[in-house]
């Protein structure tokens, strides 16, 4: 079996505002392709388009890591590994959410930079998280795995054999996974300058949409909502 590469060198803090900020900088100054940093308490966690993740301390994974040479669909990527971690339930939102009975479990934010060909892949996943741990505007659409904290850890492990793996996968892999798990597929839905049903993940990770005159419309990245939610 390959050696594992993701998660060494480890740096675990008690605290920290943000392990995507702290692992940039290990980044920038050359951390190895796989380097971690973990944290206990995560104060200031960041999601994408300047949003904020909670990550109640000891109840939630919070982890960075530093990939050199990341592949063009890193965060679909990240998504089928954390939606294995999640289980046989778990269904993906198009590009990275991941949700268990329709609540989010986890998010992902992949930050990189193209020139320099490094990205850093934060991942935050709701473990052992119970609702009342959560901000109250949360508690309708945050889901949890439902563990204990003793599970944080054991779930970092399998989290980052499932990454490595799917790295490694081939791209038709992938979207086959992604496509068995698509939390959109035939789902009304809204995006930035549209609305229509989705209509599945093409061949280049993109989320096919049909507008209601039938035109259809591959994005490529961004938001897209839930007409119902
Ligand atoms: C994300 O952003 O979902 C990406 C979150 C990435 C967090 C990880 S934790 C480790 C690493 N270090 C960081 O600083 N960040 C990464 P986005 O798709 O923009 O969603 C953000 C929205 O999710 C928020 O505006 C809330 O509505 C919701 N949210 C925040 N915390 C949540 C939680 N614990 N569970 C479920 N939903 C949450």
């Amino acid at each position: 079996m390959a050696v594992r590469r993701l998660g060494r060198p480890r740096l675990h803090l008690r605290e920290v505002d943000s392990t995507n900020r702290r692992a940039r900088e290990l980044a920038a100054a050359g951390a190895a392709h796989g380097t971690l940093v973990t944290a206990t308490a995560q104060t200031a966690g960041r999601g994408r388009q300047g949003r904020s993740w909670s990550a109640p301390a000891g109840r939630a994974l919070v982890l960075s890591v530093v990939l050199r040479d990341p592949p063009a669909l890193l965060p679909l990527v990240a998504a089928a590994a954390v939606a294995e971690l999640a289980g046989d339930s778990a269904l993906v939102k198009w590009p990275n959410d991941v949700l268990v009975d329709g609540r989010k479990v986890a998010g992902i934010l992949a930050e990189g930079r193209p020139q320099e060909s490094w990205a850093v892949l934060g991942i935050g996943v709701n473990v052992a998280v119970r609702m009342d741990d959560l901000p109250a505007g949360l508690r309708g659409t945050a889901g949890t795995l439902g563990l204990e904290p003793g599970d944080v850890e054991p779930c970092l492990q399998r989290l980052l054999c499932a990454l490595e793996r799917w790295l490694a996968a081939p791209r038709d892999e992938l979207l086959a996974a992604l496509r068995a798990r698509d939390a959109l597929a035939n789902r009304e839905v809204r995006w930035d300058g549209g609305a229509g049903t989705a209509r599945g993940i093409d061949d280049g990770g993109r989320l096919v949409v049909q507008r209601a005159d039938g035109e259809r419309v591959a994005l490529e990245a961004g938001e897209v909502h839930l007409a119902s939610g």
